[in-house]
């Protein structure tokens, strides 16, 4: 425990201590003390982290490193290997030199069960809408950026717990499962922070009337990634780019006569007034994406599409990020998740 260096060292504190390893060996002759080795200080990591180890050798100049065990580590030959363990793991250093001498320590990494630490929980069952019943292995999930994610599955009883990360003031986290229609729910960072926030998800078994776009519907980003606005507040993903194109197939029950009405849905904050453009097979349908709320929540947006735009087939569906009538340079930031397409039969 001689040389403490920290976590993700900077290349020149590194640099500086091999330098001040050599002025070391310098002082004690090149090598003619007795060979002593320090494997560093005892580290503890999140389960999935790593630690860099560090090693230290004094009374040689010219020797070879092994470390052990080999399996969870990135290299066993340098003195600063990163380890990666599942469960606690020591690991030994070894040094050897050219003219036969020999020593060794070791340092033990602990894990600890929580996988990241994070600023709370949310907590709860996701349920069948018709029947209540539970919805074992649905996915509940936050994406983040840059295209990672907080994710878990409900267990035998429908019951999830997942650790929240470092999120927005609001965040869109939502629920999928094979066999039903995905459900979003807008998230206020203020009611998970330092606390676990109990929410029962209710799903719908998917049905002919539903169109869902992304089965595990995905957090899309449009604009420049430049805002400022209030409504934008922090988004919890990175922009994509200023258009967003999604097909999906209908079927020619879906466009029966039984049917003379359609919207389209979609979970979205941060689209302002100046409205953003949605297409339907090439043409612009109303009214554009636009009025989120001014605290940067989400809210569900349906917008009303014309039956004669849908088609037997294969269809289009584009949104754009619009720029800013006063701005042309500025496109319009905002977040959206979880498209559907719905027919009615208003009887
Ligand atoms: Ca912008
Ligand atoms: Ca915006």
């Amino acid at each position: 425990m001689m040389t403490t260096i920290s976590e993700d060292l900077p290349r020149q504190a590194l640099v500086w201590r091999s330098l001040m390893g050599i002025l070391l060996l310098a002082v004690t002759g090149c090598g003619s003390g007795p060979l002593t080795v320090d494997a560093g200080p005892d580290r503890e990591i999140a389960l999935g982290g790593s630690a860099r180890l560090e090693g230290t050798v004094f009374g040689a100049e010219d020797y070879e490193v092994s470390w052990t065990p080999a399996d969870t580590l990135d290299s066993v030959d340098t003195l600063i290997p990163r380890a990666f363990p599942d469960g606690k793991t020591t690991y030994t250093l070894r040094v050897t030199t050219p003219d036969g001498r020999e020593a060794s320590d070791s340092v033990t990494v602990l894990v600890s069960d929580e996988e990241e630490p994070g600023i709370g929980t949310i907590e709860g069952e996701v349920t069948q809408r018709s029947d209540g019943s539970s919805v074992v292995g649905a996915r509940v999930r936050i994406d983040l950026s840059p295209g990672s994610s907080a994710s878990t599955l409900t267990d035998d009883e429908g019951r999830y717990s997942l650790s929240v990360p470092e999120v927005p003031e609001f965040f869109a986290m939502t629920v999928s499962k094979d066999g039903f229609i995905p459900a979003s729910v807008n998230v206020a960072r203020s009611s998970v922070r330092g606390d676990t926030w109990s929410k029962i998800v209710s799903l719908e078994t998917e049905q002919p009337e539903t169109i869902v776009l992304e089965p595990v519907p995905w957090m899309h980003h449009l604009g420049d990634g430049t805002f400022g606005a209030s409504a934008d507040g922090l988004f919890q993903s990175e922009s994509e780019g200023i258009i967003y194109e999604h097909s999906f197939d209908m079927e020619a029950e879906q466009l029966s006569p039984n049917y003379d009405e359609a919207t389209l849905s979609i979970f979205v904050r941060g689209a302002q007034e100046s409205g953003n453009r949605i297409e339907l097979n090439g043409t612009v349908v109303e009214p554009r994406l636009c009025c989120s709320p001014d605290d940067g929540s989400f809210e569900e947006q349906e917008i009303a599409l014309p039956m004669d735009l849908l088609l037997e087939g294969e269809n289009t569906l584009t949104v754009y990020s619009d720029s800013n009538p006063d701005n042309p340079e500025d496109h319009d930031d905002f977040e959206f998740v979880n498209i559907q397409v719905h027919v009615y039969d208003p009887a």
